[in-house]
């Protein structure tokens, strides 16, 4: 399908700030013309608007809550408008906290449209936090269990259906930093995690596999890639790394098999932090990963 770039130059969800320059990396880095010559028709509908990080402490284990709020409408009405126009949104964030809308326009697109959801979440972290254990407060690690029902009505209840998703449609991938109280939460919402103890132990073709079993030609699948995903000597530039995460070659297979999936129905790349990386290189990682998402390298196969 045609796919359009929505920027959302916001860190208001994160302990770091310059996510908020993700969008522009990611087009300096070639996003759109990487896109363009793979034969693929892309459109750059520019920024999102949203209020201004204040940089506060949390209150009630929230930071900035108002304005986190504000921001994932817009991700939501945004991705939905290109959702009804037939198009395939690329978020480029951003911090992960704007996932709550992306995640709710997509829970809310598959209702609309009968399709089925599979949510694949590329993360060194589990991103399911509440306000009750989260170390933080920073929503960035929360969207997942909002996403599930757990976290403030406003935001659980952006899609129009609480919860927006159920556990089962998710799958964790590249998980190496998780809370020890969050840790209890996944295992009692059954969340399905490959971790990289699992990615080490089984390797990354049968963890992928795993993980896209079940994805047919009925299913929408939701790609929600945090570029700290991806090990650190390869992908500096993001706020919160943590080491022994994917390699190059492995982070590619992942995107390889995504990409011959046929189903990638939606794509966010998000804490992208420029303000921490060395001459836009995590960027020109990014969008090298992105051509394989959209079937590079793919040679000797058909
Ligand atoms: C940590 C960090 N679990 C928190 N989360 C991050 O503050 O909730 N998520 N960095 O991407
Ligand atoms: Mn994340
Ligand atoms: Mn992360
Ligand atoms: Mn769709």
């Amino acid at each position: 399908p045609p796919v359009s770039l929505i920027g959302a130059p916001t860190d208001i969800g994160a302990g770091h700030r310059g996510a908020s320059m993700g969008p522009e990396a990611l087009r300096i880095a070639g996003i759109g013309a990487a896109l363009s010559s793979r034969g693929v028709d892309v459109i750059d509908r520019g920024d999102i608007v949203g209020p201004r990080n204040p940089w506060l402490p949390p209150v009630d284990g929230y930071r900035h809550l108002n304005e986190v709020l504000a921001w994932n409408r817009a991700v939501m009405d945004a991705l939905s408008d290109e959702f009804r126009a037939g198009r395939l949104p690329i978020l480029l964030g951003g911090d992960h906290c704007l996932a709550i809308g992306s995640l709710s326009a997509v829970a809310r697109h598959c209702r609309e449209t009968g399709k089925k959801l599979r949510v694949l979440w590329l993360d060194a972290h589990s991103d399911f936090n509440t306000h009750e254990v989260t170390p933080s407060g920073n929503i960035h690690g929360m969207p997942v269990a909002c996403a599930c029902g757990l976290g403030p009505d406003v935001l659980t209840g952006l899609g129009g259906h609480v919860p927006a998703m159920r556990p089962d449609q998710i799958r964790q991938i590249g998980i190496r930093s998780v809370d020890p109280p969050e840790k209890r939460l996944i295992k009692q919402y059954g969340l399905d995690v490959y971790d990289m103890r699992y990615i080490d132990e089984v390797g990354m073709k049968r963890t992928m596999e795993a993980a896209l079993d079940g994805v047919d030609a009925d299913t929408h699948l939701h790609v929600s890639f945090d570029v700290d995903f991806l090990d650190p000597s390869i992908a500096p530039g993001v706020g919160t790394t943590v080491p022994g995460g994917p390699n190059y070659r492995e982070a590619q297979l992942v995107m390889e098999m995504i990409a011959d999936s046929g189903r990638m129905g939606s794509l966010d790349i998000m804490e992208l932090n420029p303000a921490l990386d060395s001459h836009n290189r995590t960027a020109e990682l990014a969008v090298d990963l992105v051509e394989s998402l959209f079937g590079k390298s793919t040679l000797m196969r058909d």
